[in-house]
């Protein structure tokens, strides 16, 4: 209750903004894009997880207003980035509910005129529980407006892998817990990353690695052959401001 009133007012009000972290190239840690990332703060200033208003705003139906405002929003700060840069932004789930999803997608992109191919919208693999007709027809739709597609939070959902038949992925990023505490003497976490890795290749998609904190995870990493890391290691999220000034000093 107490969240769903925060989310109210919370755009215009600035406590409700987006943060943007880095993904590099594996090859030389180039950034050569950023997730959006949606942060708020409650009336007293006091920060609010998303892992807490997004749920809120998915059950109160806030979700679609907010993340169509998070698309518009990122679009806008990106068109100031080099033009080899992509922006990428969730969907939450919810969002596939709505049947104007492609529509409002569409009409972000025509107002502000940013090249599809710099956009990325990034869904997790619980959205395809289910396997709504529904679902894939938007993934269809938004693939049709010349955007990339990521598959997100990849190996820790309860869907089988048997949703890859269904619809074809840009990219696949491996969820952080398949880095959390790796080290040299547990190649286990390697053995599988790399599994997930030569998948997402086979099926022709980029694959990033998430939550990469440490020099020895990014040097397995490395080894492994990923395309994209992402992680505190390369930066953590970063105001719009500060995101800018990282690509200024490191073109
Ligand atoms: O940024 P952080 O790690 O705290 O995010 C926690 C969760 O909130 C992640 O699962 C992330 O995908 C999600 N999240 C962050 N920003 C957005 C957003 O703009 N839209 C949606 N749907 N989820 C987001
Ligand atoms: O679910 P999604 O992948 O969109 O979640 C992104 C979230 O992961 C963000 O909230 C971000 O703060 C968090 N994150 C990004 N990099 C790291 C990392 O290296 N370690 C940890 N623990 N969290 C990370
Ligand atoms: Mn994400
Ligand atoms: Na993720």
């Amino acid at each position: 209750q107490a969240v769903e009133r925060a989310l109210h007012g919370a755009w215009e009000s600035g406590r409700m903004e987006l943060y943007f972290q880095p993904i590099v190239a594996a090859a030389d840690a180039r950034v050569v894009g950023f997730e959006a990332l949606l942060r708020m703060r409650d009336e007293n200033g006091a920060p609010i997880s998303p892992t807490e208003f997004i749920p809120a705003a998915e059950r109160s139906g806030q979700i679609h207003d907010i993340g169509m405002e998070a698309l518009v929003r990122a679009i806008r700060i990106a068109t100031d980035w080099p033009a080899d840069r992509f922006v990428s932004v969730n969907l939450s789930p919810a969002q596939f509910r709505r049947s104007d999803l492609v529509e409002r997608v569409a009409a972000c992109l025509e107002s502000t005129g940013f090249p599809p191919s710099r956009l990325e919208l990034e869904v997790t693999e619980s959205l395809l529980i289910g396997d709504e007709e529904r679902v894939t027809d938007h993934l269809v739709g938004l693939k049709a407006l010349g955007l990339s597609l990521a598959l997100d939070d990849f190996g820790t959902g309860y869907s089988s892998l048997s949703y890859l038949f269904r619809f074809s992925f840009d990219k696949l990023k491996i969820d952080r817990v398949f880095l959390e505490g790796y080290s040299f003497e547990s190649p286990k976490h390697a053995e599988i990353i790399e599994i997930i890795g030569l998948l997402g290749r086979k099926l022709g998609m980029t694959v990033v690695a998430e939550g990469v904190e440490t020099e020895a995870q990014r040097e397995m990493l490395a080894r492994l052959d990923c395309d994209q890391m992402q992680g505190f290691l390369f930066g953590k999220p970063v105001s719009a401001a500060e995101a800018l000034r990282m690509m200024v000093q490191a073109p």
